[in-house]
């Protein structure tokens, strides 16, 4: 069995856990919580030398990170009737699904650099840095805002744009991006209907 490392709110692995649901590989992985910011991450820093999560460790002992190299492995175990249900097939919308994932990565990325600034000691915290990853947050949702999401339909990418979008909600709140982009929030509000969201949701606390 492959083995999962996993935190309940990591958005990165969430992006993984609901692409296995996707895919019906779910029952394919094995589960083990890693707390990265506790003393347990110097040992699994042996099975991923940067000490984030998501790590995928298949059967034979290889070890996949980050997470859209996870995905895109998932993608390739699965069965027929899934082909291109992650990473589309056809060129053009391969490559939307592709940036749509580093989009929302970024997106992700700079939510989760503001909420560890915010968690340093008031003194030592940089008022500019934290300006910076809340402006782009800002820009990507209004760059996202722009994109065809509905008729591009369900890939890595719109995925990927989910769970920053919701990360985004848990941790910068007073940045309230459905109220900011109407059409996001329309998109989302669909979108997230979808069992591989709904089962993933992470803890409100
Ligand atoms: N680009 C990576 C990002 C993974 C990541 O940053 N995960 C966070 C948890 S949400 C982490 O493990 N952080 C620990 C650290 O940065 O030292 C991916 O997509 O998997």
């Amino acid at each position: 069995m492959m083995k999962l490392y996993y935190s309940p709110t990591s958005p990165y692995v969430r992006k993984v856990t609901a692409s296995l649901i996707e895919l019906k590989l779910a029952d394919k992985v094995e589960r083990i919580a890693m707390n990265v910011w506790s003393d347990s991450v110097s040992a699994y820093r042996s099975v991923n030398p940067l000490g984030k999560i998501p790590s995928l460790v298949l059967e034979d002992g290889k070890v996949l990170f980050d997470s859209p190299i996870i995905c895109a492995y998932l993608q390739s175990l699965a069965n027929n009737d899934k082909q291109g249900l992650l990473l589309p097939t056809e060129a053009d919308r391969a490559q939307q699904a592709q940036l749509w994932q580093a989009a929302a990565d970024g997106l992700t990325d700079a939510c989760v650099l503001r909420f560890l600034e915010l968690k340093r000691d008031e003194a030592r915290r940089s008022a500019d840095w934290q300006q910076r990853q809340e402006t782009s947050i800002k820009t990507a949702c209004a760059w996202f805002a722009q994109q065809p999401l509905a008729e591009h339909g369900f890939s890595l990418g719109t995925l990927s744009l989910a769970t920053a979008l919701e990360y985004a909600s848990l941790r910068y709140s007073e940045y309230n991006w459905r109220e900011q982009h109407a059409e996001l929030a329309t998109w989302h509000q669909s979108f997230s209907t979808r069992p591989s969201l709904r089962e993933t949701a992470p803890p409100t606390s």
